[in-house]
């Protein structure tokens, strides 16, 4: 090994930005080791060694522009950029979303070709993220260079996307020099080494890991009565009056795993829709979800769901959250409730030009990650296989990602409804799929929401979901 990538992995080691020990990761692994490279904005000369390494390689690529993934590698990036005499652009973290042109810095051509620098290699999902932004602005990518490649098979996957990776250096060659110089053990080299053989993520439970042992009694009923019944199928049933309400129920109950309401739509809501309602629940065993979608300060979350004409907490099974207010709508909702109502927070839309950024979609997940006892999972959405795939692996495997924007006929629905297939949602890992006007318009909606519900199981089998 050259010297200097011996200098390089001495210099990550003694500042702290590769340690080993125990490690409890996201995922829910426990890791041997951890990288963090945060700090080495702070050691100038680790900086200089990182930023020429990062040149040397580079010289060997062909790019107009370069980018440094914010915050640890936008310094590095600006470094190399002056160095290399080449324009840096870079993205701001609070407005990464999917798709929203506009939300990159500097000056640059559409058409240039743009060289990614990243501090750290894990799964890879950031760096698609990233890669998509930068193409929606305009610029092409093709390389990423990256500082420490930690990842199970990163370089594969980014292949799949058509991307190079160049990293400086490997878990394997950090461990082989340190345990060379003696600053490590044998007994943590060989950690690390198997820990790299594992799969990448933990194992999904599979519905019927659910119905046994999810930590939420929710998800527990939610995954037995999707297996009793054969249906991760959700209705929307979105229309104004009772009797339109319960003429299409009735024949469709025994589809569905949920029916998902919007209360406040019906002109003629009473008490006696709450006792129907309740009843064909109990005999047709599906869960009541009512949509409300709370958005307010806790206080009057609590008075919108406990009060008022609807009393959606004495009868719903589950509501919609959107985490906006922070983590105080959800103490206002649930603390204290008289009987378990649970919560799906919104991660995502599936609404054209949603002002949710993929940094939102993340402090969603985690205000859910962090509120266990109430949320069973979120509302997730993606316009292709690859990006539901990628906002289903920042969810805990334990939650439920429920998707709407599903229909088999239509891309859209003129007002900034997205559609994608249930074939398609399910294989990227949505677990219920949400359908509304697919089966309430249908000449024979008793037929349709049949195929839709064929459709999602099959794939959620397909998926080894079971
Ligand atoms: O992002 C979302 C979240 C939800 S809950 N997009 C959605 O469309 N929904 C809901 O799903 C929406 O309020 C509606 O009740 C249903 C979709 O209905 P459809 O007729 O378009 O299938």
């Amino acid at each position: 090994m050259n010297t200097v990538k011996e200098e390089l992995i001495r210099a990550l080691y003694d500042t702290g930005a590769v340690r080993f020990g125990s490690f409890k990761l996201k995922s829910g692994l426990t890791s041997p080791f951890y990288v963090d490279l945060r700090a080495i904005i702070s050691y100038p000369a680790v900086m200089d060694l990182i930023a020429r390494e990062l040149i040397r390689l580079s010289r060997e690529l062909r790019f107009d522009c370069l980018t440094g993934i914010p915050y640890t590698a936008l310094p590095v990036g600006a470094i190399v950029s002056d160095r290399l005499k080449k324009p840096l652009v870079y993205q701001r973290k609070e407005s990464k979303a999917y798709g929203t042109g506009k939300s990159l810095e500097g000056h640059y051509q559409a058409g240039q070709t743009c060289l990614v620098i990243d501090d750290v290699m894990t799964t890879g999902e950031s760096k698609i993220e990233a890669a998509e932004s930068l193409t929606a602005a305009g610029l092409k990518v093709r390389d990423f260079v990256i500082i420490v490649d930690r990842s199970f098979n990163g370089r594969a996957f980014l292949e799949e996307y058509g991307y190079k990776l160049h990293a400086l250096v490997t878990m394997e060659e950090m461990v082989t020099v340190l345990s060379e110089k003696g600053l490590i053990s044998a007994g943590q080299k060989q950690a690390v080494r198997d820990f790299m053989q594992q799969p990448p993520r933990a194992q999904r439970p599979g519905l019927e890991g659910m119905a046994r042992s999810a930590p939420a009694a929710f998800n527990r009923t939610l995954a037995a009565l999707a297996l009793e019944k054969k249906s991760n199928l959700i209705l929307s049933l979105d229309v104004t009056t009772k009797k339109a309400f319960f003429d299409l129920l009735e024949p469709l109950a025994g589809q569905i795993a949920m029916v998902k309401t919007h209360v406040d739509i019906l002109e003629d809501f009473d008490e006696g829709f709450v006792r129907r309602l309740r009843k064909l629940a109990r005999d047709e065993h599906f869960l009541i979800f009512e949509d409300r979608k709370f958005a307010d300060i806790g206080n009057t979350v609590r008075h919108q769901f406990r009060d008022g004409l609807y009393h959606i907490a004495d009868w719903a099974d589950c509501v919609t959250v959107h985490p906006l207010p922070g983590p105080g709508i959800l103490s206002g909702l649930f603390e204290g409730l008289h009987r378990p109502v649970a919560a799906f927070i919104l991660a995502a839309m599936s609404a054209r030009g949603t002002l949710i950024s993929d940094n939102y979609t993340r402090r969603a997940i985690e205000m859910g990650r962090e509120h266990r006892q109430w949320v069973a999972g979120f509302i997730g959405f993606g316009r292709e296989k690859a990006h539901i795939e990628r906002l289903r692996a920042k969810m805990p495997s334990d939650s439920f990602m429920l998707m709407p924007g599903v229909n088999l006929r239509q891309k859209g629905d003129g007002l900034g409804q997205q559609y994608v297939s249930a074939a398609e949602a399910v294989a990227g890992g949505a677990d219920f799929i949400i359908v509304g006007r697919g089966i309430l318009r249908a000449e024979e909606p008793l037929a349709e929401a049949r195929a839709y519900r064929e459709q999602a199981w099959r794939a959620l089998l397909e998926r080894g979901g079971l």
